[in-house]
């Protein structure tokens, strides 16, 4: 019968109930000279943070070593680590992102 692409979307839906994405995390890391103001930026601009959740996440960071930003598909957490990168570059701050497997 016609199928008028129903199939594609009766498949799509079971495809994502049997297997969800793989889903991967934005970690920061701490360093000792990006300034915490910029990376609280970097937070509200590329992850969409309010500006006393970004500031949570900062001095998390900064006291821990490391804190998540955000999770993503495998895609756009690539896509967020390169932003951050580039906009670290730019501004000539240390600032270092990582994504990783979520668990
Ligand atoms: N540790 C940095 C400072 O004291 C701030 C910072 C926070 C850097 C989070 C990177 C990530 N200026």
């Amino acid at each position: 019968p016609a199928r008028e692409d129903g199939d594609s979307v009766v498949l799509e839906r079971l495809t994502h109930k049997l297997l969800p994405p793989p889903m991967y995390q934005v970690v920061m890391l701490n360093d000792d000279f990006t300034p915490m103001e910029f990376v609280i930026i970097v937070l509200q601009e590329l992850f969409g943070k309010d500006r006393e959740e970004a500031t949570r996440i900062m001095l998390k960071i900064h006291l821990d070593g490391r804190g998540i930003c955000g999770v993503y598909s495998r895609d756009v957490a690539t896509t967020k680590v390169e932003q951050v990168l580039a906009a670290a570059q730019h501004a000539g701050h240390p600032l270092q992102a990582v994504s990783e497997p979520v668990e």
